[in-house]
C-alpha cells in the first residue's frame, strides 16, 4: 500500500487521487489538467490546502457546515457514542436513545405539527424515501391512483435514480434515464426567464402552471408537489413574493401534499430554522440533511406531519436503510443543534450578520458585470450579464463565463460556486462581520479579473434575445 499523509507532496497526492478516485459531477479531462485541490484542515469558516493556503469557505462545504468547522463538542461526542453504542437499527420495534432524543428535538424545532421523522443518511435517499411514502399514504386513503409528483425543471433533490429523477436537471435526467410519474413545471427564476413581465406577475405565472399541471394530469392522479423553498443548486433563485402564496392556494385547493425540500435551506441557512418559515408556507413533509448535522455526520431524514404520520402508521411500511437513525449520526446532529440553538446562530443570521452581508452583497450590483444580486438569510447568488438593462445572457454558452469567474475566485483563495453565468454564496453561519469585508472583497476582485479577461478575449457580447 502507497502510504500517504497531509505531508506528502501535493503532486503526489493529486496524482494517486487521479488515477483511484472517480469525483462526483467532475470531468476526468479536468483531474487530468489541474490535479483536485487538496483540503487538508478547516477552521470556523476557513479552509487549508495541502500548500498551505487559506481558503475562505463561501459554501459551506456542499451548502452544510452551517455551524463552521472544527467544532471539538461534535468531534467529541461521536466517539463518546461510538464507545456506548457505536451501531444499531431501528428496524423491526427496537430503537436507541440518540434517535429517540432526536427525533423529539426535531419534532420542537420544525414548524406547525411537522412531529414525526422517518431517517435517511442524505438529502437523496430522504426524498427517495418520500416518492414511496406519498404513494403509500395515498393508497393508504384508497387512492392508489395518486402517483404522479410534481416538480419544476432546474430544481435539485439529490443523485440517486428517484431523487434525481424529482428534480429537474436535464444533464442528470440524460444520464441513465428517470423513474416514471414525476412531472416538471417551470421555475420562478424571473431575473432569466421573466421577459416583460413585472416579478409579480411572473411569480403569479409560474405558480399558476402548477393548477395547469394538476388540472391536465387528472387531479385524482396526483400525489404531491415537491420543492425547495429557495431553490439552491438551481443557482439560488429566491421566488417573486406572490409565487409560494399562490402554490400553497393550489396545493390546499386540490387537497395535495406539499414537500418542501430544506436540505439545504433548513437548519438556520435563511434566517429561520426552517426555510418553510421564511417564505410562509405549512408543508406536510419537509426533507432534512445537511445543515441537521452540519455535514459532521451523514444524516438526512423525512419530517411527516401528524396526520401523514397517522396514515403511514396504518401499515407496516416496507421501507428503511441500514442507518436510518444511526446512533452516532444522532448524537452529532443533536450536539450540532444544541450549539445552533444555544449560542443563537439562527437569530445571529437573521437579525445581525445576515442584514450585513444582504447589504454588502447587494452593492455587488455596482459592478459592471453583476445584473441583480439577490439574497437570503446566508444564501445568495450574482447573475453574471454583458448587459444589465436588458437582463441579456452571454452569447457564449451558459457556464462559460461563470466558470472563468469560479476560476478567479478559486485563484483569490475564496470558494464561490458558479451555477451556469450565476455566481452562488451560502457560507457558514458563523461567518464574522470582519469574514463577510473578506469575502465581498475577494468577490469584487475575482470579478474585475474575470472582466478583464471577458474584456480581452471579446467574450462581453449579448446573446440574442430568442
Ligand atoms: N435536496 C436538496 C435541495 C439538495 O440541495 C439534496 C436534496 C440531496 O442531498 P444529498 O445529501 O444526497 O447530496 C441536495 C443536495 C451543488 C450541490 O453543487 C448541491 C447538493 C449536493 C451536491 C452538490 O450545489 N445538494
Amino acid at each position: 500500500m502507497t502510504l500517504i499523509s497531509t505531508n506528502t507532496p501535493t503532486a503526489e497526492l493529486q496524482a494517486l487521487d487521479a488515477a483511484h478516485h472517480v469525483h462526483p459531477f467532475t470531468t476526468g479531462a479536468d483531474l487530468a489538467k489541474k490535479g483536485a485541490r487538496v483540503i487538508t484542515r478547516a477552521e470556523g469558516s476557513w479552509l487549508t490546502d495541502s500548500e498551505g493556503e487559506r481558503i475562505l469557505d463561501g459554501m459551506a462545504g456542499l451548502w452544510c457546515v452551517n455551524i463552521g468547522y472544527g467544532r471539538k463538542e461534535l468531534a467529541a461526542a461521536a466517539p463518546r457514542q461510538m464507545e456506548e453504542l457505536p451501531y444499531y437499527n431501528t428496524f423491526f420495534q427496537t430503537t436507541h436513545v440518540p434517535a429517540i432524543q432526536l427525533s423529539a428535538r426535531i419534532a420542537e424545532l420544525a414548524p406547525g405539527n411537522l412531529n414525526h421523522v422517518f431517517y435517511a443518511s442524505s438529502g437523496s435517499e430522504a426524498n427517495d424515501t418520500n416518492i414511496r411514502l406519498v404513494r403509500t399514504y395515498w393508497a393508504e386513503k384508497g387512492q392508489p391512483e395518486r402517483q404522479v409528483i410534481i416538480s419544476r425543471w432546474n430544481a435539485y433533490h439529490g443523485s440517486s435514480l428517484g431523487s434525481m429523477s424529482l428534480g429537474g436537471m436535464k444533464g442528470m435526467h440524460g444520464q441513465g434515464g428517470v423513474v416514471p410519474g414525476v412531472h416538471h413545471i417551470d421555475q420562478p427564476n424571473w431575473w432569466a426567464e421573466g421577459g416583460d413581465m413585472s416579478p409579480e406577475e411572473f411569480g403569479l405565472e409560474r405558480a399558476r402552471q402548477l393548477e395547469a399541471a394538476i388540472e391536465e394530469i387528472g387531479p385524482e392522479k396526483v400525489a404531491a408537489f415537491i420543492a425547495e423553498p429557495v431553490q439552491g443548486a438551481g443557482g439560488v433563485i429566491i421566488p417573486p413574493e406572490t409565487y409560494w402564496p399562490e402554490i400553497e392556494r393550489i396545493v390546499k385547493k386540490y387537497g395535495i401534499l406539499l414537500i418542501a425540500d430544506e436540505v439545504i435551506c433548513g437548519f438556520g441557512r435563511t434566517g429561520n430554522w426552517f426555510g418553510s418559515q421564511t417564505m410562509g408556507i405549512t408543508p406536510d413533509i419537509m426533507t432534512i440533511a445537511k445543515g441537521l448535522s452540519s455535514g459532521y455526520q451523514p444524516i438526512g431524514g423525512s419530517v411527516l406531519s401528524d396526520e401523514v404520520a397517522e396514515v403511514i402508521s396504518g401499515t407496516e411500511f416496507n421501507h428503511g436503510y441500514t442507518y436510518s437513525g444511526h446512533p452516532v449520526a444522532c448524537a452529532v446532529a443533536l450536539e450540532n443543534l444544541r450549539i445552533l440553538d444555544e449560542e443563537g446562530i439562527v437569530e445571529k443570521v437573521r437579525e445581525e450578520t445576515g442584514p450585513y452581508l444582504k447589504q454588502k452583497f447587494e452593492s455587488l450590483t455596482e459592478h459592471p458585470l453583476v445584473g441583480e444580486a439577490k439574497i437570503v438569510g446566508f444564501m445568495g447568488s450574482i447573475a453574471l450579464t454583458p448587459d444589465k438593462a436588458s437582463r441579456a445572457a452571454f452569447a457564449s454558452e451558459a457556464g462559460t463565463v461563470g466558470y472563468i469567474c469560479r476560476e478567479r475566485c478559486f485563484a483569490n483563495n475564496l470558494v464561490m460556486r458558479h451555477v451556469g453565468d450565476r455566481m452562488i454564496i451560502s457560507p457558514p453561519l458563523v461567518l464574522t462581520r470582519e469574514e463577510i469585508d473578506v469575502l465581498i472583497a475577494r468577490a469584487w476582485k475575482s470579478l474585475d479579473e474575470c472582466h478583464a479577461r471577458l474584456k480581452a478575449e471579446g467574450l462581453m457580447v449579448a446573446a440574442s434575445r430568442s
